[in-house]
């Protein structure tokens, strides 16, 4: 369920190792959540919470701890909606991000040493300041759809090729 697990890529036929991450988008009505990344991995870019997942805890368990200790927020409910894996030309790792999404939480977002937590309306959503892909599925997130995405990158700034698919479940 975690760690390392080597396998074919469907998409490229290469050998990749993945990784096992988390993001959390915690909405409501007519506003979303989002952290501005203030250092590592997507720095500079206003993302949900999440991180990897630790040896020894379940994605679901990972998503809360991450998203706590970004934010100061627990949730009492989890929605699976997604998962997209993430190739970069060059990497031998997937990252495989677990999406969820949080309806109600408990506490104030509050400002952590890696996010800045601000709302923001849903018709405003910073997507040139976030990463390529979101603007593809964030629609599906906000009109409670599922789905399933593989996204191959250039660098961090370019997606050379994807597919994103609706689904029933995860
Ligand atoms: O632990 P770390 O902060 O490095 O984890 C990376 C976070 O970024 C994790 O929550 C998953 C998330 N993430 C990616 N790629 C993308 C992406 O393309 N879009 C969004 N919205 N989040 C991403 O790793």
């Amino acid at each position: 369920m975690w760690g390392k697990n080597v396998f074919t890529s469907g998409q490229s036929g290469d050998m990749l190792s993945s990784k096992l991450l988390t993001l959390v988008m915690v909405v409501q009505p007519g506003r979303v959540l989002l952290g501005m990344k203030k250092r590592g991995f997507g720095a500079g870019r206003w993302n949900g919470f999440g991180g990897k997942v630790q040896a020894g805890e379940t994605i679901e368990d990972a998503a809360r701890r991450e998203l706590h200790e970004e934010s100061s927020l627990t949730v009492d409910e989890l929605e699976k909606v997604g998962n997209i894996k993430f190739e970069f030309v060059g990497d031998t790792e997937l990252l495989d991000v677990h999406i969820f999404r949080a309806d109600s939480y408990n506490g104030e977002p509050t400002e952590s040493e890696e996010m800045r937590p601000q709302w923001f309306d849903s018709h405003q959503i910073p997507f040139s300041q976030m990463w390529p892909d979101d603007i593809l599925w964030f629609p599906l997130l906000l009109q409670k759809k599922k789905f399933l995405g593989y996204f191959k990158f250039q660098g961090h700034d370019v997606i050379l090729s994807h597919t994103l698919e609706e689904v029933e479940k995860l």
